[in-house]
């Protein structure tokens, strides 16, 4: 079970964002630090789940609408390609626990490949 976090204050409003993407449980939100010209935050609604291994073994529906979200939001931000990033756990580079793909896309803008 995760623990409240900030996404959670995302969800309810109480921190404002711009939502790219809604639906019933899922929604998409830019990443306050981005690491390429599109990198975006999908997160599913409720806060049972503090990473990908919780979610997979949970509610494998919903991890698939997260990645469905993600390949949306590809296509409309960038050509449909993109990179999805779980960090799992502290040590790998996990920092918010309320489970979360990084959808990011465009790197060749800032020569990040290559
Ligand atoms: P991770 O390191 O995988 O746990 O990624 C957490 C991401 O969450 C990190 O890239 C920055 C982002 N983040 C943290 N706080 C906020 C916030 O208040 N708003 C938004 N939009 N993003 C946030």
């Amino acid at each position: 079970m995760a623990e409240e976090t900030v996404f959670g204050k995302i969800i309810s409003g109480e921190i404002p964002t711009t939502f790219l993407a809604e639906t019933e449980r899922v929604v998409a939100f830019p990443d306050i630090n981005p690491q390429a010209p599109v990198h975006i935050l999908v997160i599913p609604k409720t806060t049972e789940y503090a990473d990908v291994t919780e979610l997979a073994a949970g509610d494998p529906a919903l991890l698939a609408e997260v990645v469905a979200v993600a390949k949306q939001l590809a296509e409309e931000h960038a050509n449909g390609e993109y990179r999805l990033v779980f960090n799992n756990g502290a040590s790998a580079g996990q920092t918010v626990f309320h489970v979360h793909a990084h959808v990011i896309a465009n790197l060749e803008e800032r020569s990040l490949i290559g």
